[in-house]
């Protein structure tokens, strides 16, 4: 009987075993039901009685030195398992990590907020109101009635219920006098809408500031400094401002203000036609008939207002050369004003 020969192979396999499938391998072939060693001991009922005690002790102990292979190797290798997942699934804690892209303000609405701290700072309130107005409010209450050529000129859009999206922010205006006594200091920040096709300066949906200032003793010298203040403010340099003399239904006098190039300084170039100047604002003393529309005492008051594009100063201010930039929300294009 070989005994010793059987256990060297099966310890010879138990340490060969890579992983647990071929340790158990092993198991079976020595020690289980059909296992070597086992059908070594069944066999002890055929040698000499004398001999079965000892031989019995000696596949015994063979067995149990086996088994105990068997379990070491077992928890070898199941260490070596974990150590390997371990590695596999190691985080490089020093690797730089990586940041989440936030989003960021629309070059509209970073403008619309230089423009609205720059007149916070100078006392007024900003207000706003309906896109969807009534003809009263967007027209006649500003001087403008139905026969009037300068209403054929805002190419309006209405509404089947006669109702209009506002060509101007002027109705915030109307509806703030209407609201409040002078004094009156206000801007009136929004979207207004004229029925024009898109091109590299026009847009059927536009945005606009207005200003309205109304007090006793208000006069055009006090309307040039608050342009005047508030261009310089903006465009954050001295720039040439000029004003000539212009009409519109709702103010008198009225006049158009040109602010010298930001590209050439004055010089003449490309983008304001070689004349150095660029037009930006309207503006001018409120017409009587306006004031008297939201019963404000004319013989006591008197105001300034004023108009501008915000997509044109956004333009200026941010050297685009394109209005459609602003309004494709093509984010490479967006993700520069970050
Ligand atoms: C422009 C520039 C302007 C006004 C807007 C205004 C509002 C009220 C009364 C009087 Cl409630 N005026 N707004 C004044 C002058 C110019 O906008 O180019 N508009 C066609």
């Amino acid at each position: 009987m070989n005994v010793d020969g059987i256990e060297k192979a099966a310890l010879a396999a138990v340490d060969a075993a890579t992983d647990e499938r071929s340790l158990d391998d092993a198991r079976v072939r020595y020690l289980g039901r059909r296992g070597e060693l086992t059908v070594l001991l069944r066999s002890l009922g055929a040698i000499d009685a004398a001999e079965r005690p000892a031989a019995g002790a000696r596949i015994n102990a063979a067995k149990a030195r086996l088994q105990e292979a068997i379990e070491r190797r077992g928890g070898a290798l199941a260490a070596e398992q974990l150590e390997q997942e371990l590695a596999e699934e190691a985080v490089d804690v020093t690797l730089p990590g990586r940041s989440r892209s936030g989003g960021s303000l629309h070059p509209i609405t970073m403008t619309f907020r230089r423009i609205e701290r720059i007149f916070e700072a100078a006392g007024y309130d900003v207000v706003s109101g309906p896109e969807i107005e009534d003809e009263y409010h967007n027209f006649e209450a500003l001087n403008m009635p139905a026969d009037h050529p300068a209403r054929a000129m805002h190419d309006t859009l209405y509404l089947d219920n006669g109702m209009l999206l506002r060509t101007h922010t002027s109705p915030v205006q109307i509806r703030t006098m209407e609201a409040r006594p002078p004094p009156i200091r206000v801007i009136c920040p929004g979207r207004v809408y004229r029925k024009d096709n898109m091109d590299a300066s026009h847009s059927p949906m536009f945005h606009q500031v207005e200003g309205l200032v109304v007090d006793e003793g208000i006069a055009f010298a006090d309307l040039k400094g608050a342009v005047v203040d508030f261009v310089h403010g903006f465009f954050e340099q001295d720039l040439g401002v000029r004003f000539r003399p212009s009409y519109f239904p709702f103010t008198e006098p009225s006049a158009e203000v040109d602010v010298q190039c930001v590209h050439c300084l004055g010089d003449g170039c490309q983008a304001c036609g070689q004349s150095g100047w660029t037009e930006v604002l309207g503006c001018g003393m409120v017409h009587p008939n306006v004031l008297a529309n939201v019963g404000i005492d004319t013989e006591r008051y008197t105001g300034f207002a004023f108009g501008f594009g915000v997509d044109r100063f956004a333009t200026l201010f941010y050297e685009i050369d394109d209005m459609r930039l602003l309004f494709d929300n093509e984010l490479r294009f967006l993700e520069q004003f970050a």
